[in-house]
């Protein structure tokens, strides 16, 4: 029992050093590496240009929409985004992709007969280095803690054993 309060700083000290360490890897907000996508998209019957696009999550997208020929729309599934775009009127859409996925833009205006087919895809990368670098710390405290455990039990187990 003695043995066991002996040991207790440093059961209590590596998981406080672990948690420490995972404060210290996790940024404070606002110091993500977010950039400003600036992106002309052009729709024409019955396409958008490009088709696809590609940001980070947490990244600024500053969408710049021109329609070439008659009225088009654009919505976006999953941010809710819609604007309407006149011939020869640009629209800018300012938006900070927070969502990872994919989401489709389309048409909202009906343009003509193919119009159901403008559909374009917006991909949202997840920083996926950054949770790969916090499942792996946390996989590493959950090894330790863990570890502790079982030798503080067999330890106890022991001196339960031998009556010490
Ligand atoms: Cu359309």
């Amino acid at each position: 029992m003695q043995q066991l309060l002996e040991n207790r700083p440093r059961l209590i000290g590596l998981p406080v050093l672990a948690l420490m360490l995972v404060v210290w890897l996790i940024p404070p907000p606002g110091a993500t590496h977010a950039t400003t996508h600036e992106i002309s998209l052009d729709a024409t019957q019955y396409e958008y240009a490009p088709g696809r696009v590609h940001v980070n999550q947490g990244d600024r997208v500053v969408i710049t929409l021109t329609a070439a020929d008659v009225v088009h729309g654009f919505y976006l599934d999953g941010y809710g985004l819609e604007r309407r775009v006149e011939p020869g009127v640009s629209q800018q859409i300012t938006f900070t992709a927070d969502k990872a996925g994919k989401f489709r833009y389309r048409c909202s205006v009906s343009c003509g007969p193919l119009h159901p087919f403008m559909i374009g895809e917006l991909v949202v990368e997840s920083n996926t280095p950054y949770w790969r670098a916090t499942g792996l710390v946390l996989v590493a405290v959950g090894g330790m803690l863990a570890y502790l455990w079982l030798t503080g039990k067999n330890k106890s187990y022991q001196e339960v054993i031998s009556g010490k």
